[in-house]
């Protein structure tokens, strides 16, 4: 069976993997998954009985079937040794995952679409209130990232450094939505760069929202 990505171009998570997958030059069949308002293909009973979280991304290579994209992540990195996305030697292997973390458990919950949804349907917020949450949530964030990664800054052009890591595959989408949402940026000039230095590289490129099958 080959190797099945459930995505949506513009889902940051499902861009997470997709940059991983394409570093470690795994063949993926991406299966679109429409998160489109009005489609909500994801909360369709078809796509509930694949993923009971109706989230995307979900990744199954026959072996293991399973959602939640840092699991993915890890799991992938486990079983797909070639091209490592964690450093080996501690202690920057825990801070590659700290980092990640604090972009996956910190603000991408925050600011998800369902989040950002029941904002408006259920609370009434306003769309300047909504993208002040956002604005807050990502500023929050990136500003604790900025600081873990300008430490890196002498020894190479990744977050971590020299070598391509998992922090860059988080980093990158969340970069994307902050641009997207329109949240300043000049507090993170080491951020811009980081994303800036792995746009450059093919695998993020051929990840990239604008480059998906079903990109609208
Ligand atoms: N923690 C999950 C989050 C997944 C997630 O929230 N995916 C978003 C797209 S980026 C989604 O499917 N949203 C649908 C919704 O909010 O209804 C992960 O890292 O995979």
């Amino acid at each position: 069976m080959a190797t099945r990505l459930y995505t949506y171009w513009r889902s940051s998570a499902a861009y997470r993997v997709r940059i991983a997958l394409n570093l470690k030059g795994i063949d993926y069949e991406p299966v679109a998954v429409s998160l489109k308002p009005g489609d909500d293909e994801h909360r369709e009973d078809a796509y509930r009985a694949i993923n009971p979280q109706m989230l995307v991304p979900f990744f199954d290579d026959g072996k293991v079937a399973i959602g939640q994209s840092m699991a993915i992540l890890e799991y992938v990195e486990e079983a797909y040794p070639q091209m490592p996305l964690l450093p080996d030697a501690e202690p920057s292997r825990s801070k590659v995952r700290a980092f990640c973390n604090a972009i996956a458990c910190d603000i991408h919950p925050l600011n998800n679409l369902r989040v950002l949804k029941y904002l408006s349907d259920e609370l009434d917020a306003s769309d300047k209130q909504k993208s002040d949450w956002y604005a807050h949530w990502v500023t929050e964030g990136f500003r604790a990232c900025e600081q873990m990664s300008v430490r890196y800054a002498h020894d190479g052009p990744y977050a971590f450094g020299r070598d391509i890591t998992l922090a860059d595959a988080l980093l990158v989408p969340q970069m994307y939505n902050a641009r997207r949402f329109k949240v300043p940026l000049d507090e993170y000039p080491r951020l811009v760069a980081v994303a800036d230095a792995c746009n450059e590289v093919q695998a993020f490129q051929d990840a990239a929202p604008e480059n998906q099958p079903d990109f609208l």
